[in-house]
């Protein structure tokens, strides 16, 4: 890694990038190569494959334990899980959601003929603006999708007082949530289904993967049964479900990436407080907070970029990110609701979105992960930093080699 202090040496102005190997985003963690290579070696012998074999009882046995949760339904991913926990709640016609998420929490209900009705978010925490819920919600309305964004916890309880009050369905996109708690109660217990993506690139993997869990009995059993195509035992099928399974191989390596977490969780830790320090009194880049009372995964270092502050925009800072092989992600843009079909299907939604489409021109996510170490942190920060201090320059660089 070459730390760049002139900004003649920047690649975009023809310099050598900053790093040799690209710097990812979403760089999954491994955890004890040979746990996993011995539990797959086990699974090959047993020759059980997928269908709820002993490894998915055990991590699902395990993440109940840890999240304090009564039921843990593993899910071949997150968005499947998405999809079955709306389908089991009954939602149908209009759910709230917000538009600054991954495009699956939109997509799970649109799959099912749901219309995704877009709420703003609060600028400061980046999660659903409770006080503009109750505007959107019409004699169609049957649910309400919070998402914890970046593992930071919804307003729970105003949520839950809207949902009581008004008779909707609650449940929580969990996907960036694994492992954190809000006022000390593990997320997991929240609403009447929560569900997280152990996807390769979150902190805690099994390959692809997620969950759902509830302490709802009846909910469990349906959900449960939807997973495996409605079936409630040898050929007796008793809904119409689908296939949400997660294989044998997907759940070694989530049993194996368990025995890890908390060495994962103290990595991203050190590097998010490396970042607070490398980029402390850097003119409009700021650090999103993370509570330190509560358990929190610290998977996500999200910076907020105030062009008139930094006087380069957050796309032409990822821009000479880039160039320098530090591949920052501009999570999320843009919004869903300027994604296909809500772009064409509501084209003015942007109207009631201002604090999303604000935020979907400021944030992105830089590299953690136990694949980035201090070297590479100071790096990224000491890139920023230059890139900031030389943002007249850079504007009229990046201008000269658009128009070229
Ligand atoms: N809800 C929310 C709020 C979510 O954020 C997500 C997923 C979901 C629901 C759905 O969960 P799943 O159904 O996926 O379980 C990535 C992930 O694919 C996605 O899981 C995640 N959120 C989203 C935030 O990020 P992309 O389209 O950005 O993926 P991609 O292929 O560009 O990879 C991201 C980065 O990770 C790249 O820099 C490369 C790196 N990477 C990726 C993989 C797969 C690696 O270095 N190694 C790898 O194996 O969506």
């Amino acid at each position: 890694m070459r730390i760049k202090s002139t900004v003649d040496t920047l690649a975009i102005f023809g310099g050598a990038p900053a790093f040799s190997e690209a710097l990812h985003v979403g760089r999954p963690n491994i955890g004890n190569r040979e746990r996993l290579l011995e539990r797959i070696n086990d699974m090959l012998d047993r020759r059980w494959l997928t269908n709820h074999g002993p490894f998915v009882k055990g991590l699902e046995g395990r993440l109940a334990d840890l999240l304090g949760v009564k039921h843990c339904i593993a899910m071949c991913n997150a968005t499947i899980g998405l999809e079955i926990a709306i389908r089991a709640l009954g939602l149908h016609g209009e759910v709230i959601v917000p538009s600054f998420t991954f495009i699956a929490t939109a997509h799970a209900l649109q799959w099912q003929e749901i219309t995704p009705v877009f709420c703003d978010v609060d600028p400061a925490t980046h999660n659903l603006d409770p006080t503009k819920v109750e505007a959107l919600i019409t004699p169609r309305t049957t649910g309400i999708i919070g998402v914890h964004v970046w593992g930071r916890p919804c307003v729970i309880e105003a949520l839950q007082e809207i949902a009581g009050r008004r008779h909707l369905g609650l449940m929580f996109d969990a996907a960036h949530a694994f492992g954190n708690s809000y006022k000390g109660k593990m997320i997991g217990n929240f609403g009447q289904a929560e569900v997280f993506s152990f996807h390769a690139t979150k902190f805690f993997n099994s390959f692809e993967g997620g969950a759902v869990v509830t302490n709802d009995d009846d909910l469990a059993e349906k959900i449960r049964l939807m997973t495996n195509f409605g079936f409630a035992g040898y050929d007796n099928v008793i809904y119409v479900g689908t296939n949400g399974k997660m294989t044998e191989v997907a759940a070694a390596m989530g049993l194996t990436s368990l025995e890890s977490l908390d060495m994962f969780i103290g990595v991203n830790r050190r590097n998010y407080a490396d970042y607070r320090i490398g980029l402390q009194d850097v003119p409009g880049i700021r650090l999103i907070d993370y509570d330190d009372t509560e358990r929190c995964n610290y998977q996500y270092v999200i910076v907020e970029v105030d062009v008139e502050l930094s006087g380069i925009s957050r796309d032409d800072l990822v821009r000479v990110l880039h160039a320098e092989n530090v591949l920052a992600r501009r999570y999320f843009f843009p919004g869903c609701h300027e994604m296909e079909p809500y772009r064409s299907y509501f084209p003015h939604a942007g109207l009631l979105l201002p604090e999303t489409e604000r935020l979907t021109q400021r944030v992105m996510s830089l590299p953690t992960g136990t694949a980035v170490g201090p070297a590479e942190v100071a790096g990224v920060c000491a890139l920023i930093r230059l890139a900031v201090e030389n943002s007249h320059e850079l504007k009229l660089r990046l201008r000269t080699l658009q128009e070229k």
